[in-house]
């Protein structure tokens, strides 16, 4: 879709430069980073952010494009000590080999670290103004991003997750999560961070709060689905549409959608979010435009 093909390119511009140049940011490290980042990811999350921004009627879509920008740093870290060895152990992701393969263990633990602190200097800094109405903005999502890419939010699911597939050390059994469990682990692991994606956009888009909170709520709906989907293309063995190894988490024995409900159902249960996301948004008074694009493309990754 070329609104989409259009967002991705902007992202990727200011991607491009987004790194600390050298020589104070060491080579070696910055290698690390870019190998990662610059892999091309569908840039889901950031084009997300804008998208919000055009909801909320940004008076310029830019305002949005340094959280969008950073939400991805957060994101590309999150996939490189995902893959670690003493994580989810995989080989392949965004179609090349994992960072850990090609640059040893140590250097991806630190080019995860400096992806993840590069974002919050980066939120910090960005877009530079000395309005107080922006920086209120960018102070609000600040804080918002932390808390979806911390404890209570994606390190906290990973948590779960890992502990509910790793024995523990002083040989105690993995934390057993039952449905429930798994949907509060895959909203704070997935969800949160897709969804501060978009809060994020609508806020420093300007957006009043009761636009914010639809978008808010539509966007956990988009989260809800990308876990149908990804589970879908999961069982399917879709690796080009995953950009890992498929069948691992059917493999680990935890609970998918496909597995609790069958394929069909789940596709169905995807399609079903996109509708009460749309039905949210339209209370809002958002009743057309590229956001809900970005919906259908999350769930038409699985057809
Ligand atoms: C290490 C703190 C910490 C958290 C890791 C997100 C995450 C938490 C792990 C990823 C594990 C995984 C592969 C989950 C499936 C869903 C997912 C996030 C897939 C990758 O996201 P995409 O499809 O990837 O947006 P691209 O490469 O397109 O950006």
């Amino acid at each position: 879709m070329e609104y989409i093909d259009a967002r991705r390119a902007e992202i990727e511009q200011a991607l491009a430069v987004i790194l600390p140049p050298l020589p104070q940011c060491p080579q070696v490290v910055r290698d690390a980073m870019s190998y990662s980042l610059l892999a091309g990811g569908k840039r889901l999350r950031p084009i997300l952010c804008l998208a919000s921004a055009d909801a909320v009627g940004a008076r310029d879509r830019a305002l949005a494009l340094p959280a969008a920008c950073a939400i991805e740093l957060i994101h590309t870290y999150s996939l490189i000590h995902d893959d670690l060895p003493a994580m989810d152990n995989d080989t392949m992701r965004r179609g090349r080999p994992t960072l850990h393969v090609v640059a040893g263990e140590g250097m991806a633990i630190l080019a995860g670290d400096g992806l993840l602190t590069q974002a919050f200097h980066h939120l910090a800094s960005e877009p530079r103004s000395s309005d107080p109405a922006i920086i209120a903005r960018k102070l609000q999502v600040i804080e918002m991003v932390a808390a979806a890419a911390g404890p209570i939010g994606m390190v906290g699911g990973q948590a779960m997750d890992l502990a509910s597939v790793t024995p523990h050390p002083q040989g105690r059994t993995g934390l057993a999560l039952d449905e429930n469990g798994v949907r509060t682990m895959h909203s704070k692991k997935t969800g949160a961070l897709i969804r501060v994606s978009a809060s994020a956009g609508a806020i420093m888009g300007g957006g009043v709060p009761h636009q914010v909170a639809a978008i808010d709520d539509a966007a956990g709906e988009f989260g809800l689905a990308f876990q149908i989907v990804d589970d879908i293309l999961d069982v399917e063995g879709v690796s080009a549409s995953l950009g890992k190894t498929p069948g691992k988490d059917a493999a680990s024995g935890k609970p998918t959608y496909p597995s609790m409900y069958g394929v069909d159902a789940s596709r169905r249960m995807a399609r079903e979010c996109l509708d009460r996301a749309a039905i949210r948004l339209s209370a809002a008074g958002i009743t057309d435009g590229p956001i809900l694009s970005i919906g259908r493309w999350i769930v038409e990754r699985s057809h």
